[in-house]
C-alpha cells in the first residue's frame, strides 16, 4: 500500500513514447494532483517538459477514465458495455483461452501491444513471460522504428549515437526527418544552446512545419529521396577532399565501395530524384563537409517509407566520412537505446516458449492477420496499443476487429477506438499508480519510478494483470511469482551490458536515476558493435540478406496510379492517438488538415479550407485543406492520429495507409502512401 501525498510535490518520470522521458514534478494538493511541471534538478530535461503532459492530470482524473472490467453488450463497433467484477472477466478469459488451445492451439491467441507505456515492467515483462509460456503467437513489434534502426546498425551495430549532452558542442545541426520541435523538444533546448555559441541548424523535410520555423535554414526534398541526397552531399565531400582518410582507414570497413558509389551521384542527378536544386546540394555537402563538430539528429518519419531502412543506413555513412565520431558534439543519432538496454532474456524469458518456432504476425499487418491466416487468430489481447487507430490499412484492421468468432482484450485507460471492437474491457492503471524502471531511447538515464498514488477505480497495472493471469492459467513456476521489485532486479542484470553495472533497484532508489556508464563513457568508435568492430560503410551482413552492400537510392515501391503522395505523421498536441480525447489538447489542434501546394490546389480548383475527399484502393476520408507551400507540388502532409468522431467527421488516416512492409527490419510503411483527391459534391 502506497500512502499518497495529500499535500506536497513528488518526483515522477514521463512514460509516454517519446525520446525525453523526462523527470517530471508532481503536486498534490488535498490528496489530489494538482500540477504538473518539469523536475529542474533532471539532468538532461531540466524542468522542462511539454504542455501534453502539463496537463496529464486531465487524463488520470478523466471522467471518462475506465475503472471497471467491462463485457460487450451490444454488437462489435458500438460502444455498448456492462460493468462486471475482475473475477468474471478473469474466468472468461482463462475459459476462452483453454478452449482455443484445446481446439486450435496456443498459436491462435495473439497478443497486441506496443508502448503506450514505456515502463518496463509494464510493457515487456510479465506479459512477455506470460504470452511465452501459453506458446502464443509471437508479435512483431515492428510498428515504429524497425526499418531505420535496422539500416543504423547496419552501418552502426545498434541503436548507438553521440550522447545528447554533448550537442551542445555542435557547430551545424542536421535535422534529418524529425519534427523536433514536436517530438524531441529537449534537443532543441540543447541546439538552442549550441546556437548561442554559433551553431547553425538545418532542417531536411518534406514538410514545412514548427521545426523548419526554428531552423535556421530548410533544405525541402520529396518524399522518401533522402538516400541520394546524402549520397550527393558525400559526392561534393569526396570530391573536393574533404574527408577524414585517417579516420577511415582505422575507423571503417569498405570507404572505397562507397566512395565508389558517390561518385555516381552528382549534385545534377541528385537534383532530378530529390527536388533539391544541385547548388543548393553542393553547397550542402560542401558545409557539412568543412564544418566540425557536425551531428546528425536522424528521425523516425523518413524511415517510416519503403526504403526507410535504406535512407537512414546511408545517411548515418556521412559522419564516418569526415571523422566526426572522433569529435566531442560530432556524430549523428537515430536512437540511443543500447547505451541501457536491459537484460531481456531474463526480463522476457523468450526460452519459456514451448515451441520457438511458433509463427510471428507482423502488428503492421494485423489486417491481413485477422482475416487471412490460417490457422485463424480467435483471440487478440491488446494492451498498450490502440491498433484500431495506429496500425495501417484500417478498413482491413477493422474488418478483421468485427468478426464474430473473434474474442477480443483490450486493457486501456479509455474506452479507445479498439475497445468499441473488444469483447472485454479492462482498466488499466496510469502510471502514477504503478512501480516501474524507465530507460530513454535519446538520453542515457535510468529512472527508477515508485507510485505516487493508489490505483483508481479497479484499476490493474499490465504487471498485475499478467501476474493474476498467469496463475489462472496454472503456470505455477517461480518465473510468475516475482515482486516487481524483484523483476526489475532481473531486468538491470548486467551480464549483457557493462554500462549498467552499478545501477540495481537499490542504488536507484538512492539515486532516483542514473546514468548508463555511469557518466565515463569511452568515445563511441571504441565500442561500436558491429561484427567487425568498425563503422561497416560496406555491409557484409546487408550482402548475406539480400540487400545492396553499399548505400543506394531506392525509388518508392507504391505503383503511381494516384497523383499524390501522402505523409501521415503525428502532431503536436497528442502522442500517436494517446491524448486524442483530451478536449483542451483537442481544441489546439482544431481539426486535421491537408496540406497541399497551391499549384495542386489551383489545378483541382480547391479552396484554403474546403473539405476534401482524400482516397486510394484502400478507402477513403475527408478532411479540410490548408494551401500553401508548406509541401512540394505532389506531395500532401496531414499530421495526427485523429480518434473517430462522427459529429466532427474525424476519421483514422490509417484507412489510406498501405500493410506492406519496409525494405528492412519488416518496418511500417505509413509515409509510402498514394492517394488522389476529389472535390466533394
Ligand atoms: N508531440 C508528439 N511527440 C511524439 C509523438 C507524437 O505523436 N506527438 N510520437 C512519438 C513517437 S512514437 C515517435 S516514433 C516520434 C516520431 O517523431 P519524429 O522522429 O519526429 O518522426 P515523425 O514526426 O513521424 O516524422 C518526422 C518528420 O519526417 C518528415 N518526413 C516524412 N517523410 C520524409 C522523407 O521522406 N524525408 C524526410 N527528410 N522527411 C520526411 C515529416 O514531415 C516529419 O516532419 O515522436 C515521439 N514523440
Ligand atoms: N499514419 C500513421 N500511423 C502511425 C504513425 C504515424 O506516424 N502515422 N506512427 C506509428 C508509431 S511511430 C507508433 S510508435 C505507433 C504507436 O501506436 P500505439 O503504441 O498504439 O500508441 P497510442 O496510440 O499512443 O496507444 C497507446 C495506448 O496504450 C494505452 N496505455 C497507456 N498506458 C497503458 C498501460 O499502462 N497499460 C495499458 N494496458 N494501456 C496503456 C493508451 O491509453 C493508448 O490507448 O503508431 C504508429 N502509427
Ligand atoms: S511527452 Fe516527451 S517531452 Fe512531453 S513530458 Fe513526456 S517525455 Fe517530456
Ligand atoms: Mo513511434
Amino acid at each position: 500500500m502506497i500512502k499518497p501525498a495529500m499535500n506536497g510535490t513528488v518526483r515522477s518520470v514521463c512514460p509516454f513514447d517519446c525520446p525525453d522521458t523526462c523527470g517530471l514534478s508532481v503536486t498534490f494538493e488535498e490528496g489530489k494532483i494538482t500540477k504538473i511541471t518539469g523536475d529542474s534538478e533532471h539532468p538532461v530535461t531540466r524542468g522542462a517538459i511539454c504542455n501534453k503532459v502539463r496537463q496529464l492530470n486531465d487524463r488520470v482524473y478523466h471522467p471518462e477514465r475506465l475503472l471497471y472490467p467491462m463485457r460487450r453488450t451490444g454488437p462489435k463497433g458500438e460502444l455498448a458495455f456492462e460493468r462486471i467484477t475482475w473475477d468474471e472477466a478473469y474466468k472468461e478469459i482463462s475459459a476462452r483461452m483453454r478452449r482455443i488451445i484445446s481446439e486450435n492451439g496456443a498459436e491462435a491467441i495473439l497478443p497486441y501491444s506496443f508502448y503506450g507505456n514505456m515502463g518496463v515492467l509494464n510493457s515487456e515483462s510479465m506479459d512477455r513471460r506470460f504470452f511465452h509460456r501459453l506458446g502464443a503467437s509471437q508479435l512483431d513489434r515492428a510498428i515504429c522504428n524497425a526499418a531505420g534502426s535496422k539500416g543504423y546498425s547496419y552501418t552502426m551495430g545498434g541503436s548507438i549515437g553521440i550522447d545528447p549532452e554533448d550537442t551542445v558542442h555542435t557547430k551545424l545541426f542536421l535535422i534529418w526527418g524529425c519534427n523536433l520541435v514536436s517530438t524531441n523538444m529537449h534537443q532543441t533546448m540543447l541546439a538552442t544552446e549550441a546556437r548561442k555559441n554559433g551553431a547553425t541548424v538545418i532542417h531536411i523535410d518534406v514538410h514545412r512545419n514548427r521545426t523548419s520555423a526554428w531552423a535556421d535554414r530548410f533544405v525541402h526534398l520529396r518524399p522518401g529521396t533522402d538516400a541520394a541526397l546524402a549520397l550527393g552531399m558525400m559526392h561534393v565531400i569526396i570530391r573536393d577532399g574533404l574527408t577524414d582518410m585517417a579516420f577511415l582507414e582505422q575507423n571503417t570497413l569498405g570507404y572505397e565501395d562507397l566512395f565508389e558509389q558517390a561518385a555516381e551521384y552528382t549534385p545534377t542527378r541528385v537534383e532530378e530524384i530529390t527536388g533539391v536544386p544541385a547548388a543548393e546540394v553542393e553547397e550542402l555537402g560542401r558545409l557539412y563537409g568543412s564544418t566540425s563538430p557536425s551531428f546528425i539528429r536522424i528521425g523516425n518519419g523518413l524511415q517510416h517509407h519503403d526504403n526507410g531502412g535504406m535512407i537512414v543506413r546511408t545517411i548515418s555513412c556521412l559522419p564516418a566520412l569526415t571523422g566526426q565520431w572522433g569529435v566531442q558534439g560530432g556524430g549523428a543519432m537515430k536512437g540511443n537505446s543500447w547505451y541501457s538496454r536491459l537484460n531481456g532474456m531474463k526480463l522476457e524469458r523468450p526460452d519459456l516458449l514451448p515451441d520457438p518456432e511458433v509463427r510471428t504476425v507482423s502488428m503492421n499487418q494485423l489486417g491481413e492477420a485477422l482475416l487471412e491466416l490460417s490457422p485463424p487468430i480467435r483471440m487478440l489481447f491488446v494492451y498498450n496499443s490502440n491498433p484500431a487507430v495506429v496500425a495501417p490499412d484500417q478498413n482491413r484492421v477493422r474488418e478483421g476487429l468485427l468478426r464474430e468468432d473473434l474474442f477480443t482484450v483490450t486493457h486501456d485507460l479509455f474506452l479507445t477506438d479498439t475497445c468499441k471492437y473488444s469483447d472485454l474491457v479492462l482498466p488499466a492503471t496510469s502510471h502514477f499508480e504503478n512501480l516501474d524502471l524507465y530507460t530513454s531511447y535519446w538520453h542515457l538515464y535510468l529512472q527508477l519510478h515508485e507510485p505516487i498514488m493508489e490505483p483508481m477505480g479497479e484499476c490493474k497495472s499490465n504487471f498485475t494483470l499478467f501476474k493474476e493471469l498467469a496463475l489462472l492459467m496454472g503456470f505455477e513456476e517461480a518465473e510468475f511469482n516475482l515482486t516487481e521489485e524483484q523483476m526489475i532486479a532481473e531486468a538491470l542484470d548486467s551480464e549483457n551490458n557493462p554500462l549498467l553495472e552499478g545501477i540495481t533497484y537499490e542504488t536507484l532508489k538512492t539515486n532516483t536515476w542514473m546514468k548508463a556508464g555511469g557518466g565515463k563513457l569511452p568515445p563511441v568508435t571504441e565500442m561500436i558493435p558491429t561484427a567487425s568492430g568498425k563503422i561497416e560503410l560496406y555491409s557484409d551482413a546487408m550482402a548475406q540478406a539480400g540487400l545492396p552492400p553499399v548505400p543506394d537510392y531506392t525509388p518508392l515501391r507504391e505503383p503511381d496510379t494516384y497523383p499524390f503522395l501522402l505523409t501521415t505523421g503525428p502532431n503536436h498536441s497528442f502522442i500517436n492517438s494517446t491524448f486524442g480525447n483530451q478536449e483542451r489538447l483537442q481544441k489546439l489542434e482544431k481539426e486535421p488538415l491537408l496540406h497541399m501546394h497551391s499549384q495542386n490546389a489551383d489545378e483541382l480548383g480547391i479552396k484554403d479550407g474546403e473539405r476534401v475527399k482524400i482516397r486510394n484502393d484502400r478507402g477513403e476520408v475527408e478532411m479540410a485543406v490548408r494551401i500553401g507551400h508548406d509541401v512540394l507540388p505532389g506531395v500532401l502532409v496531414t499530421q495526427g492520429l485523429w480518434w473517430d468522431d462522427q459529429k466532427k467527421g474525424h476519421q483514422a488516416v490509417n484507412t489510406l495507409t498501405p500493410q506492406r512492409l519496409a525494405d528492412m527490419g519488416g518496418g511500417a510503411t505509413f509515409f509510402s502512401n498514394r492517394v488522389e483527391v476529389l472535390k466533394l459534391e
